[in-house]
Parts: structure tokens; sequence; C-alpha cells
């Protein structure tokens, strides 16, 4: 398990299996500065490193998932910064790079960064009061980090396009009949618990199977139907030749449990 030596984020492990990081900033509901991406993104690579975690769970406050990237910290910035140092790049390319999945318990505020943050994770799960948005135009700047690509993806041009153009918030129940989320629940506590259960179950998959069902599913974002079936393919040929397709096939056959050797 990877111990909590951090400032803006706390980590734990809530059942076997599963690593939790809560965003820890309530003063600035849980905003996104540089100090608390690095955090994320450090504790993230060593969940991803750790053999004894399977799933991830993100999560932040009751009150907020995060309000978005720190405004205070941006508000001085200059192009010329911003493009010399490609502001926000480290932050969000880190995310796409984890190859154990991540789950979204988002409660409260998921404004800007916050929402693109959530929609970088593999499944949302959210309570009916959170409140999605990409409010960045109200600040006179756009979503920075995907909201402008991977919304669309989520909920259509449409719908992305109001949302983007007039900033107006979406809530929690609106976020999963789109299919933004995956489940709402009534209470910020179920969703946390919510995000832990189904966290316990894919980390009592095989990881070999687990981490190429992450891939391809991922893959089918990137490329075109054609490239993405003959990927989906190549990866399902591959596990015949990992010890867990016999494993689990053998154990079917038997009526067992497997006791999946992760290779
Ligand atoms: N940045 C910095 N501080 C913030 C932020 C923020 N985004 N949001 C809230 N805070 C601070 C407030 O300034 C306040 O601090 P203080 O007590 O020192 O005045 C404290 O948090 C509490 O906030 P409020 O008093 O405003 O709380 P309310 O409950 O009245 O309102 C809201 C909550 C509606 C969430 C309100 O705080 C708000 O509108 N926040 C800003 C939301 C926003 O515009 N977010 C988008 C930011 S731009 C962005 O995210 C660009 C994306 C870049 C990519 C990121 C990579 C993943």
């Amino acid at each position: 398990p990877v111990s909590n030596q951090y400032e803006n984020i706390l980590v734990d492990q809530p059942k076997p299996g599963v690593g939790k990081i809560t965003l820890n900033r309530p003063r600035a509901l849980n905003a996104l500065s540089s100090a608390l991406f690095q955090e994320l993104n450090d504790a993230l690579q060593k969940l991803d490193n750790d053999d004894s975690t399977g799933a991830i769970v993100l999560t932040g406050s009751e009150k907020a998932f995060a309000a978005g990237a720190d405004i205070k910290e941006m508000k001085d910035l200059t192009f010329s910064k911003a493009y010399n140092t490609n502001f926000i790049a480290s932050w969000s390319s880190t995310i796409p790079n984890i190859r154990k999945p991540i789950i979204a318990a988002v409660n409260g505020h998921a404004l800007g960064g916050g929402c693109e943050l959530a929609l970088m994770t593999d499944i949302i799960y959210c309570s009916s009061s959170a409140t999605f948005g990409q409010p960045e135009i109200k600040l006179g700047i756009i979503p920075g980090a995907g909201g402008s690509q991977r919304l669309i993806a989520a909920i259509g041009k449409s719908r992305a396009m109001e949302l983007i153009l007039t900033g107006k918030n979406f809530s929690g129940t609106e976020a999963a009949q789109w299919g933004v989320a995956a489940r709402v629940f009534y209470s910020a506590e179920e969703c946390v618990q919510g995000a832990v259960n189904t966290a316990e179950k894919i980390a009592g998959m095989s990881k070999v199977a687990m981490r190429a069902a992450k891939e391809v599913v991922n893959k089918s974002q990137e490329v075109g139907l054609r490239d993405g079936l003959d990927y989906e393919r190549k990866v399902f040929h591959g596990l015949f030749g990992s010890k867990d397709q016999k494993i689990g096939m053998s154990a079917f056959a038997e009526k067992k449990k497997p006791e999946w050797s992760n290779e």
C-alpha cells in the first residue's frame, strides 16, 4: 500500500485491493493547484505500480470533488508563460497512462478542471446533488483538459456545446441520464461506498484480463471501428497465452472459484 506522505490528498486502502485517493484542500473546495496535481499523479503512479492494488477510487469531499483549476494561481498567467511551460499538460498526461481502473466518486462541485478530471477516469459514480459543469467561459477562457473533447464523446455535440458556451451546470441526476456517470446515488457516503465496492469487485479479477479490458475499451475512443475491432481481436487472441485464461476456464468447468495467478 502507498503511504500517506501528501499535503493536498489523502491515500488509504478501504478494502483489500482498493486504493482510495481523496482530494483534500477543503479551504479552496479542492481547487486543482500544481502542488495538488503533482501529488495526485505521484500517488496514482505508485498505486498503478503497487501489486496489492487492483483498482483505484478517486474522490473529494461531500461539498466538492474539485471546483476547477486554481483561479488564484492562474489569474496572472500570461500567454507566453502558459505556452512556454506547456501549462497543465503534465497534469492531464499522467491519468490516461494509468493502467489500473480508476473510479471517480463525485460529490458536490465538479467544475471546470474538476469535471475534466472526472472525465479522465474510467467510471464515474456521483450523487444526485453533484454539480458538474464547464464554467470556463465565464472566466474568459475555455476548457483546457479535455472538456471540449471527452464531454462530447459522453453527451454529444449539441448538449456539450450548450454547456460550454453558456457555462451552466448540470446535476448528478442529469450526468447519469446522459451517460456521463454510470450510476447515481442519493448520498455522498453511498456514492463513495458504491465506488469502493465496484473497485473491490474489479480488484478480484485477473490483473492481466483487467488491464487488457481497460486497454481495448479506451482504444475505442481513439480509433475507428475497423481498427478498434482488429485491435480487440488481437488482444483477445493474446489472452489465450495467459495462465489466467486457463485458470478461469478450468475453474468454470470444475465449478470452482478461480485463484488468479495474474500471469
Ligand atoms: N480556484 C481557487 N479558489 C477557489 C476555486 C477555484 N477554482 N473555487 C473555489 N475557491 C475558493 C474560494 O475562492 C473560496 O476561498 P476564500 O474563502 O478564500 O474566499 C473558497 O474556495 C470557498 O468558495 P466559495 O466561497 O466561492 O464557496 P460557495 O459555496 O459560495 O461557491 C462555487 C462554490 C460555486 C464552486 C464557487 O466557489 C465557484 O464558482 N468556484 C469557481 C468554479 C470555476 O469557475 N471553476 C473553473 C475554473 S477554470 C478551470 O478549471 C480551467 C481548467 C484547466 C484544466 C485543469 C486540468 C485538469
